[in-house]
């Protein structure tokens, strides 16, 4: 205890001096070893009337302030050269866009690598050289099919054997077909073929070659067709050119025959009659030039097969007249999802039945059936009769797209 208390006693003194003998000694240091410059920074710091613990926290924030500010100017310069690269990126996104939305016009303008497949594949059908040529004192135009060249090869054996089947649309009454060459992608036909035609008819025709394969056993097949509208020729000049073969149109409006039916809809007893009268200029399917035509009459709900009805067979005709009635229950809540299918087929003992041509009418059809339909509609219980061009059976079942057939348990009331 004492000890402390004369050391304590004793510590005062001390404590008084020493501060003043630091100061001595550390200038003293300076003076002998420190450059002139931190000389001239210790006067200037020894002016600043703070104490150098607040000298030392403006320093240290000044040198946070710097750091910041460089750290800053790094980051502005990376954002500036991100931005200079974006533009690009956009400038590219645009063009792609721009590519999308055009791609119509600019195929049509300018074929990208998928045309021009196509294009390969378009002159791969082969080409035709043909004349035309009006004969006004007879009223008739003549055609004339003079040779093809690298035709597409439909058979196995890597060749084909092509003919040429010419016709005027839309009066499709007289069909030429040339000579078939067997065996040959480059067959020299040196045919003529005539076609009685007013001036006036001649403006809204167009006359079609088509190239076929022949084949014995089995469907021949199109190898391609050309189409010339007889409005745009300048008959001042013998024509004779050459023309690559296009792809064959799948769907010629009225090439399939016409059928009529009336159609009657009684909305307070739900009940739909169809009457199918009649068809004319149906396609001929047997050996022989005749068919032997039915007519299916088809509901759908809901895009479902629902009910199906057929006409009786009539024997070796391409015009029968059936006049024949057929009522189907369809509730005045069911009629807004119906659509009604008009079917006819050839008829065969031996072999499958061919699909000769449909049509459809109701809640998804479009045009004349469409009208045929809405008339039916807004005119209930009379009957509504029409004639109607037959399409092909792959038109409108991908149109109608039709699922499977409903269930029982769905038909029933309960
Ligand atoms: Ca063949
Ligand atoms: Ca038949």
């Amino acid at each position: 205890m004492p000890i402390i208390r004369r050391s304590r006693g004793s510590s005062p003194p001390p404590s008084l001096s020493p501060p003043a003998t630091v100061i001595s000694t550390t200038s003293s240091h300076t003076n002998t070893t420190v450059h002139p410059a931190v000389g001239v920074l210790n006067g200037l710091l020894k002016d600043i009337p703070l104490p150098p613990w607040a000298i030392f926290i403006i320093f240290s924030l000044g040198l946070i302030v710097i750091v910041l500010c460089c750290l800053w100017v790094c980051k502005k310069c990376c954002c500036t050269r991100k931005k200079k690269k974006q533009p690009k990126k956009k400038d590219q996104e645009r063009i792609n866009l721009d590519g999308v939305n055009g791609k119509t016009t600019t195929a049509l303008v300018q074929p990208d690598v998928n045309d021009v497949d196509y294009g390969s594949s378009r002159k791969y059908r082969g080409k035709l050289l043909y004349s035309l040529d009006y004969d006004s004192a007879q009223s008739e135009v003549v055609v004339g099919i003079k040779q093809a060249n690298s035709l597409k090869a439909m058979d196995l054996g890597g060749s084909s054997d092509p003919y040429v089947k010419v016709y005027i649309s839309p009066d499709k009454t007289k069909t030429c077909e040339t000579k078939v060459f067997r065996n040959t992608l480059n067959p020299v036909f040196n045919e003529k073929f005539s076609f009685q035609m007013t001036k006036t008819a001649l403006l809204k025709s167009t006359v079609v070659m088509q190239v076929f394969d022949f084949n014995r056993f089995s469907k021949h097949s199109i190898i391609g067709e050309l189409r010339v509208q007889l409005c745009n020729v300048d008959w001042n000049h013998v024509i004779e050119e050459w023309q690559d073969l296009e792809e064959a149109s799948k769907f010629e409006d009225g090439s399939l025959g016409e059928v009529c039916f009336s159609l009657r809809y009684v909305p307070t007893s739900g009940k739909l009659t169809v009457v199918i009268l009649e068809a004319k200029n149906l396609k001929s399917m047997d050996i022989g030039g005749s068919s032997d035509p039915y007519v299916k009459v088809q509901l759908t709900l809901d895009k479902r097969k629902w009910k199906k009805k057929k006409t009786t067979i009539k024997k070796k005709t391409l015009s029968p007249y059936y006049n024949e009635s057929f009522t189907f229950d369809v509730t005045f809540e069911q009629i807004q999802r119906v659509n009604l299918v008009i079917s006819v087929w050839d008829h065969d003992a031996v072999t499958r039945n061919d699909a000769m041509g449909k049509i459809f009418l109701g809640c998804d059809a479009t045009g004349n059936q469409l009208r045929h339909w809405a008339d039916m509609l807004s005119n209930p219980r009379r009957p509504v009769a029409q004639w109607h061009n037959l399409l092909s059976a792959q038109q409108v079942n991908s149109t109608l797209t039709l699922k499977k057939k409903i269930p029982l348990s769905n038909k029933l009331p309960f």
